[in-house]
Protein backbone atom coordinates (compact mmCIF):
# COMPACT_ATOMS: atom_id res chain seq x y z
CA UNK A 1 0.00 0.00 0.00
CA UNK A 2 1.64 3.78 -0.93
CA UNK A 3 1.79 5.28 1.81
CA UNK A 4 -0.50 8.76 2.60
CA UNK A 5 2.74 10.79 3.27
CA UNK A 6 5.12 10.37 0.33
CA UNK A 7 7.45 13.40 0.49
CA UNK A 8 6.81 15.09 -2.71
CA UNK A 9 8.57 18.27 -2.22
CA UNK A 10 11.06 20.25 -0.25
CA UNK A 11 12.41 24.13 -0.39
CA UNK A 12 14.83 25.86 1.78
CA UNK A 13 15.84 29.39 1.82
CA UNK A 14 17.90 32.05 4.51
CA UNK A 15 15.82 34.86 6.10
CA UNK A 16 17.58 37.93 7.77
CA UNK A 17 16.17 39.45 10.58
CA UNK A 18 17.68 42.11 12.30
CA UNK A 19 17.55 42.03 16.26
CA UNK A 20 15.95 44.71 18.80
CA UNK A 21 19.31 45.36 20.02
CA UNK A 22 22.80 44.27 19.66
CA UNK A 23 22.62 41.16 21.68
CA UNK A 24 26.38 40.07 22.98
CA UNK A 25 27.57 36.39 23.39
CA UNK A 26 31.25 35.54 24.73
CA UNK A 27 32.20 35.00 20.84
CA UNK A 28 30.59 38.20 19.65
CA UNK A 29 27.97 40.66 19.17
CA UNK A 30 24.77 39.86 16.38
CA UNK A 31 22.80 42.23 15.08
CA UNK A 32 20.14 39.68 13.33
CA UNK A 33 19.43 36.08 13.01
CA UNK A 34 19.67 34.54 9.45
CA UNK A 35 17.52 31.60 9.63
CA UNK A 36 16.89 28.76 7.22
CA UNK A 37 13.81 28.34 6.87
CA UNK A 38 12.11 24.43 5.43
CA UNK A 39 9.10 24.13 3.05
CA UNK A 40 7.95 20.35 3.04
CA UNK A 41 4.96 19.19 0.50
CA UNK A 42 3.75 15.74 0.95
CA UNK A 43 1.87 14.15 -2.05
CA UNK A 44 -1.53 13.63 -0.80
CA UNK A 45 -1.22 15.95 2.81
CA UNK A 46 -0.62 19.31 3.91
CA UNK A 47 2.79 20.76 3.86
CA UNK A 48 5.15 21.87 6.76
CA UNK A 49 7.53 24.43 7.96
CA UNK A 50 10.77 23.66 9.91
CA UNK A 51 13.49 26.04 10.41
CA UNK A 52 17.13 25.83 11.79
CA UNK A 53 19.02 29.19 13.08
CA UNK A 54 22.72 29.68 13.84
CA UNK A 55 24.24 32.47 16.12
CA UNK A 56 26.64 34.50 14.28
CA UNK A 57 27.27 32.34 11.62
CA UNK A 58 29.41 29.07 12.31
CA UNK A 59 30.36 30.57 15.69
CA UNK A 60 28.21 28.57 18.08
CA UNK A 61 29.54 25.47 16.47
CA UNK A 62 30.08 24.50 12.79
CA UNK A 63 27.31 24.81 10.90
CA UNK A 64 26.32 28.18 9.61
CA UNK A 65 23.37 29.27 7.71
CA UNK A 66 24.49 28.91 4.27
CA UNK A 67 26.12 25.41 5.16
CA UNK A 68 22.59 24.21 6.31
CA UNK A 69 20.99 25.30 3.24
CA UNK A 70 23.85 23.59 0.78
CA UNK A 71 23.33 19.87 2.98
CA UNK A 72 19.16 20.67 2.41
CA UNK A 73 19.23 21.61 -1.33
CA UNK A 74 22.47 19.27 -2.30
CA UNK A 75 21.97 16.26 0.06
CA UNK A 76 18.88 15.78 2.16
CA UNK A 77 15.59 17.07 -0.03
CA UNK A 78 17.34 14.97 -3.35
CA UNK A 79 17.63 11.62 -0.89
CA UNK A 80 13.84 12.17 0.70
CA UNK A 81 11.91 13.06 -2.59
CA UNK A 82 9.29 10.27 -2.90
CA UNK A 83 10.52 8.91 0.31
CA UNK A 84 7.95 7.45 3.38
CA UNK A 85 7.67 10.17 5.32
CA UNK A 86 5.39 8.69 7.81
CA UNK A 87 8.31 6.85 8.97
CA UNK A 88 9.98 9.24 11.04
CA UNK A 89 13.13 7.09 11.84
CA UNK A 90 13.64 5.37 8.28
CA UNK A 91 13.80 9.36 6.96
CA UNK A 92 16.31 9.66 10.00
CA UNK A 93 18.29 6.76 8.45
CA UNK A 94 18.35 7.60 5.00
CA UNK A 95 19.44 11.23 5.69
CA UNK A 96 22.39 9.88 7.73
CA UNK A 97 23.44 7.88 4.87
CA UNK A 98 23.77 10.17 2.50
CA UNK A 99 24.70 12.88 4.67
CA UNK A 100 27.22 12.78 7.89
CA UNK A 101 26.77 15.15 10.76
CA UNK A 102 24.83 18.31 9.49
CA UNK A 103 22.77 18.09 12.76
CA UNK A 104 20.96 21.34 12.10
CA UNK A 105 20.15 20.88 8.56
CA UNK A 106 18.33 17.30 9.70
CA UNK A 107 16.86 19.11 12.24
CA UNK A 108 15.10 21.48 10.08
CA UNK A 109 14.21 18.76 7.38
CA UNK A 110 12.39 16.73 10.32
CA UNK A 111 10.75 19.84 12.17
CA UNK A 112 8.78 20.71 8.77
CA UNK A 113 8.22 16.39 8.15
CA UNK A 114 6.44 16.38 11.35
CA UNK A 115 4.47 19.71 11.16
CA UNK A 116 3.10 18.22 7.26
CA UNK A 117 2.95 15.17 8.83
CA UNK A 118 0.33 16.38 12.06
CA UNK A 119 -1.42 18.36 9.74
CA UNK A 120 -2.37 16.23 7.89
CA UNK A 121 -3.61 14.02 10.76
CA UNK A 122 -5.19 17.32 11.92
CA UNK A 123 -2.91 17.07 15.07
CA UNK A 124 -1.01 19.09 17.30
CA UNK A 125 2.74 17.61 17.04
CA UNK A 126 2.64 16.98 20.75
CA UNK A 127 0.57 14.29 20.22
CA UNK A 128 3.10 12.46 17.90
CA UNK A 129 6.02 12.82 20.00
CA UNK A 130 4.26 10.82 22.94
CA UNK A 131 1.72 13.36 23.99
CA UNK A 132 1.95 16.36 26.62
CA UNK A 133 2.63 16.75 30.18
CA UNK A 134 2.62 20.36 30.03
CA UNK A 135 0.37 23.48 29.03
CA UNK A 136 3.34 26.02 29.82
CA UNK A 137 6.84 26.23 30.67
CA UNK A 138 8.36 29.32 33.00
CA UNK A 139 10.22 31.58 30.11
CA UNK A 140 13.67 32.86 30.56
CA UNK A 141 15.13 36.01 29.01
CA UNK A 142 18.81 36.63 28.14
CA UNK A 143 20.04 40.36 29.21
CA UNK A 144 22.54 40.57 26.52
CA UNK A 145 23.21 44.41 26.14
CA UNK A 146 26.68 44.59 27.38
CA UNK A 147 24.98 47.42 29.85
CA UNK A 148 24.48 46.92 33.46
CA UNK A 149 21.74 49.94 33.19
CA UNK A 150 19.92 48.64 30.44
CA UNK A 151 19.87 45.03 31.21
CA UNK A 152 18.17 46.19 34.57
CA UNK A 153 15.60 48.39 32.65
CA UNK A 154 14.64 45.25 30.50
CA UNK A 155 15.05 43.08 33.28
CA UNK A 156 12.45 45.35 35.69
CA UNK A 157 9.95 45.81 32.36
CA UNK A 158 9.54 42.03 31.85
CA UNK A 159 9.14 41.61 35.76
CA UNK A 160 6.30 44.48 35.56
CA UNK A 161 4.64 42.89 32.00
CA UNK A 162 5.05 39.04 34.29
CA UNK A 163 6.58 38.09 31.00
CA UNK A 164 9.53 37.04 32.53
CA UNK A 165 11.56 36.36 35.89
CA UNK A 166 13.91 33.65 34.98
CA UNK A 167 17.10 35.94 33.69
CA UNK A 168 20.39 34.63 32.13
CA UNK A 169 23.84 36.44 31.49
CA UNK A 170 25.82 36.38 28.85
CA UNK A 171 29.48 36.48 29.88
CA UNK A 172 32.68 35.48 29.02
CA UNK A 173 33.48 38.28 26.10
CA UNK A 174 35.15 40.46 29.42
CA UNK A 175 37.82 39.88 31.97
CA UNK A 176 36.09 37.04 34.53
CA UNK A 177 36.81 39.65 37.51
CA UNK A 178 34.70 42.12 35.50
CA UNK A 179 31.91 39.64 34.75
CA UNK A 180 31.15 38.99 37.96
CA UNK A 181 31.46 42.70 38.59
CA UNK A 182 28.03 43.32 35.78
CA UNK A 183 25.96 40.16 36.94
CA UNK A 184 26.79 41.15 40.88
CA UNK A 185 25.26 45.01 39.56
CA UNK A 186 22.53 42.51 38.29
CA UNK A 187 22.22 40.30 41.07
CA UNK A 188 21.40 43.29 43.48
CA UNK A 189 19.16 45.40 41.31
CA UNK A 190 16.95 42.12 41.03
CA UNK A 191 17.45 40.91 44.44
CA UNK A 192 14.44 38.20 45.63
CA UNK A 193 12.65 39.29 42.62
CA UNK A 194 14.00 36.99 39.71
CA UNK A 195 15.98 33.58 39.20
CA UNK A 196 19.44 34.57 37.78
CA UNK A 197 21.29 32.29 35.20
CA UNK A 198 24.97 32.64 33.64
CA UNK A 199 26.26 31.34 29.94
CA UNK A 200 29.96 31.20 29.49
CA UNK A 201 29.51 29.60 26.06
CA UNK A 202 32.77 27.61 26.87
CA UNK A 203 34.46 30.95 27.43
CA UNK A 204 36.83 29.83 30.72
CA UNK A 205 39.24 27.10 31.35
CA UNK A 206 39.00 24.73 34.08
CA UNK A 207 40.98 27.38 36.51
CA UNK A 208 39.16 29.79 35.98
CA UNK A 209 35.85 28.43 36.43
CA UNK A 210 37.31 26.89 39.77
CA UNK A 211 38.04 30.54 40.71
CA UNK A 212 35.01 32.69 39.65
CA UNK A 213 32.33 30.65 39.37
CA UNK A 214 31.77 30.65 43.39
CA UNK A 215 32.02 34.48 43.50
CA UNK A 216 28.89 34.13 40.74
CA UNK A 217 27.09 31.95 42.93
CA UNK A 218 27.35 34.34 46.33
CA UNK A 219 26.08 37.18 43.87
CA UNK A 220 23.12 34.82 43.90
CA UNK A 221 23.38 32.89 40.40
CA UNK A 222 21.51 29.00 40.85
CA UNK A 223 22.72 27.90 37.32
CA UNK A 224 25.69 27.51 35.43
CA UNK A 225 25.51 27.08 31.35
CA UNK A 226 28.67 25.61 29.87
CA UNK A 227 31.61 27.62 31.91
CA UNK A 228 34.40 25.80 29.81
CA UNK A 229 35.02 23.97 26.32
CA UNK A 230 33.08 21.55 25.30
CA UNK A 231 35.06 18.69 24.92
CA UNK A 232 35.86 19.95 28.96
CA UNK A 233 34.15 16.87 30.87
CA UNK A 234 36.56 16.61 33.02
CA UNK A 235 36.60 20.41 34.49
CA UNK A 236 32.64 20.20 34.31
CA UNK A 237 32.57 17.44 36.87
CA UNK A 238 35.06 18.84 38.83
CA UNK A 239 33.03 22.04 38.95
CA UNK A 240 29.97 19.96 39.73
CA UNK A 241 31.51 17.68 42.29
CA UNK A 242 32.94 21.00 44.05
CA UNK A 243 29.86 23.58 43.85
CA UNK A 244 28.14 21.09 45.95
CA UNK A 245 24.32 21.92 46.37
CA UNK A 246 24.26 25.68 46.14
CA UNK A 247 24.54 25.77 42.21
CA UNK A 248 23.59 23.50 38.80
CA UNK A 249 26.21 23.06 36.45
CA UNK A 250 24.54 23.06 32.80
CA UNK A 251 25.57 21.50 29.74
CA UNK A 252 24.72 22.92 26.85
CA UNK A 253 27.79 22.48 23.71
CA UNK A 254 28.95 19.85 25.54
CA UNK A 255 25.55 17.79 24.79
CA UNK A 256 24.41 17.24 20.95
CA UNK A 257 24.28 13.63 20.67
CA UNK A 258 22.43 10.70 23.06
CA UNK A 259 26.32 9.35 23.14
CA UNK A 260 27.48 12.93 24.73
CA UNK A 261 24.70 12.61 26.88
CA UNK A 262 25.86 9.38 27.97
CA UNK A 263 29.22 10.35 28.50
CA UNK A 264 28.08 13.50 31.17
CA UNK A 265 26.01 10.99 33.08
CA UNK A 266 28.61 8.52 33.56
CA UNK A 267 31.12 11.13 34.46
CA UNK A 268 28.49 12.94 36.54
CA UNK A 269 29.61 16.18 34.61
CA UNK A 270 26.28 18.01 35.24
CA UNK A 271 23.18 18.57 36.93
CA UNK A 272 21.51 19.91 33.46
CA UNK A 273 21.08 19.47 29.95
CA UNK A 274 20.37 22.49 27.77
CA UNK A 275 17.91 20.60 24.89
CA UNK A 276 17.90 21.98 21.65
CA UNK A 277 16.21 20.63 18.50
CA UNK A 278 18.81 21.95 16.30
CA UNK A 279 22.14 20.40 17.68
CA UNK A 280 20.47 16.86 18.78
CA UNK A 281 19.24 16.65 15.04
CA UNK A 282 15.86 16.78 15.58
CA UNK A 283 12.56 16.66 17.65
CA UNK A 284 12.96 12.98 18.03
CA UNK A 285 17.09 13.24 18.98
CA UNK A 286 16.05 15.59 21.51
CA UNK A 287 13.71 13.10 22.94
CA UNK A 288 16.65 10.63 22.83
CA UNK A 289 18.73 13.41 24.69
CA UNK A 290 16.16 13.50 26.75
CA UNK A 291 15.73 9.79 27.94
CA UNK A 292 18.92 10.32 28.85
CA UNK A 293 18.84 13.44 31.26
CA UNK A 294 15.78 11.07 33.08
CA UNK A 295 17.33 7.95 33.01
CA UNK A 296 20.10 9.31 34.72
CA UNK A 297 18.84 11.87 37.06
CA UNK A 298 19.61 14.84 35.48
CA UNK A 299 17.48 17.87 34.70
CA UNK A 300 16.16 19.49 31.30
CA UNK A 301 16.12 22.99 30.22
CA UNK A 302 14.27 23.84 26.98
CA UNK A 303 17.24 25.79 25.18
CA UNK A 304 16.72 28.14 22.08
CA UNK A 305 19.09 28.84 19.25
CA UNK A 306 17.02 32.23 18.81
CA UNK A 307 14.49 30.86 16.58
CA UNK A 308 11.47 32.75 15.19
CA UNK A 309 8.21 31.26 15.98
CA UNK A 310 8.18 28.40 13.83
CA UNK A 311 11.51 26.53 15.80
CA UNK A 312 10.21 27.97 18.78
CA UNK A 313 6.65 26.22 18.46
CA UNK A 314 8.37 23.23 17.63
CA UNK A 315 10.85 23.44 20.31
CA UNK A 316 7.42 23.35 22.78
CA UNK A 317 5.82 20.84 21.36
CA UNK A 318 8.60 18.61 22.19
CA UNK A 319 9.82 20.05 25.54
CA UNK A 320 6.04 19.84 26.43
CA UNK A 321 6.34 16.32 26.32
CA UNK A 322 8.79 15.67 29.06
CA UNK A 323 8.97 15.15 32.85
CA UNK A 324 8.50 17.52 35.87
CA UNK A 325 12.98 18.06 36.38
CA UNK A 326 13.15 20.74 34.37
CA UNK A 327 14.38 24.36 34.81
CA UNK A 328 11.92 25.87 31.97
CA UNK A 329 12.68 26.77 28.97
CA UNK A 330 14.16 30.20 27.41
CA UNK A 331 11.87 29.83 24.26
CA UNK A 332 12.26 33.94 23.31
CA UNK A 333 13.81 34.29 20.02
CA UNK A 334 10.91 35.69 18.51
CA UNK A 335 10.99 38.38 21.43
CA UNK A 336 14.42 39.46 19.96
CA UNK A 337 13.42 39.64 16.70
CA UNK A 338 12.16 43.22 14.91
CA UNK A 339 9.12 41.00 13.47
CA UNK A 340 8.14 37.76 13.02
CA UNK A 341 7.20 35.29 10.36
CA UNK A 342 3.91 34.32 11.79
CA UNK A 343 0.04 35.43 12.11
CA UNK A 344 0.31 35.15 16.08
CA UNK A 345 2.73 34.15 18.31
CA UNK A 346 2.55 31.91 21.20
CA UNK A 347 1.15 33.58 24.19
CA UNK A 348 2.84 34.01 27.20
CA UNK A 349 0.57 34.62 30.69
CA UNK A 350 2.10 34.81 34.42
CA UNK A 351 5.68 34.04 33.24
CA UNK A 352 4.79 31.28 31.32
CA UNK A 353 4.63 30.43 27.67
CA UNK A 354 1.71 28.67 26.44
CA UNK A 355 2.08 25.94 24.34
CA UNK A 356 0.04 26.25 21.02
CA UNK A 357 -2.90 23.45 20.69
CA UNK A 358 -3.86 23.81 16.68
CA UNK A 359 -2.59 21.15 13.89
CA UNK A 360 1.31 20.89 13.34
CA UNK A 361 3.42 23.06 15.68
CA UNK A 362 0.22 25.47 16.50
CA UNK A 363 1.17 28.60 14.69
CA UNK A 364 0.45 29.64 10.85
CA UNK A 365 3.39 31.12 8.67
CA UNK A 366 3.04 34.67 7.29
CA UNK A 367 3.74 34.15 3.93
CA UNK A 368 4.47 37.69 3.15
CA UNK A 369 6.76 38.27 6.08
CA UNK A 370 8.65 35.38 4.51
CA UNK A 371 8.91 36.98 1.40
CA UNK A 372 9.64 40.53 3.18
CA UNK A 373 13.13 38.87 4.96
CA UNK A 374 13.86 36.68 2.28
CA UNK A 375 17.69 36.88 1.52
CA UNK A 376 17.53 36.17 -2.02
CA UNK A 377 14.81 39.69 -2.14
CA UNK A 378 16.98 41.56 0.56
CA UNK A 379 20.33 40.63 -1.34
CA UNK A 380 22.15 40.80 2.25
CA UNK A 381 25.14 38.82 2.36
CA UNK A 382 26.51 36.01 5.23
CA UNK A 383 27.37 37.53 8.78
C1 LIG B 1 23.24 29.59 23.99
O1 LIG B 1 24.40 29.21 23.96
O2 LIG B 1 22.54 29.18 24.90
C2 LIG B 1 20.52 31.03 23.92
C3 LIG B 1 20.03 32.14 24.50
C4 LIG B 1 20.89 33.18 24.19
O3 LIG B 1 20.82 34.33 24.55
O4 LIG B 1 21.89 32.70 23.42
C5 LIG B 1 21.62 31.37 23.10
C6 LIG B 1 22.76 30.48 22.89
MG1 LIG C 1 24.23 28.17 25.92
Amino acid sequence: MQSRFVIERIEAWILDIPTIRPHKLAFGAINRQSPVIVQLWLRHGACGFGEAATIGGPSWNEESPESILHAINAYLAPCLIGQDGGSFGRVLTRMDTFCRGNAFAKSAVEMALIDAVSRSLELPAYQLLGGKRHDSLPLAWTLASGDVRKDLEEAQLRLEQKRHRIFKMKIGARSPADDVAHVSQIARGLEGKATLTVDVNQAWDGSTARRFLPQLIDAGVTLIEQPVAKWNREALKVLSASLGSSACIMADESVCTPQDAMALARDQACQVFSLKVAKHGGLLRTLQVAAVAEAADIGWYGGTMLETSIGSAASAHVFATLGDQHHGCELFGPQLLVDDIVTARMPIVDFELQLPDGPGFGIEVDLGQLERFDRARTGLNAV
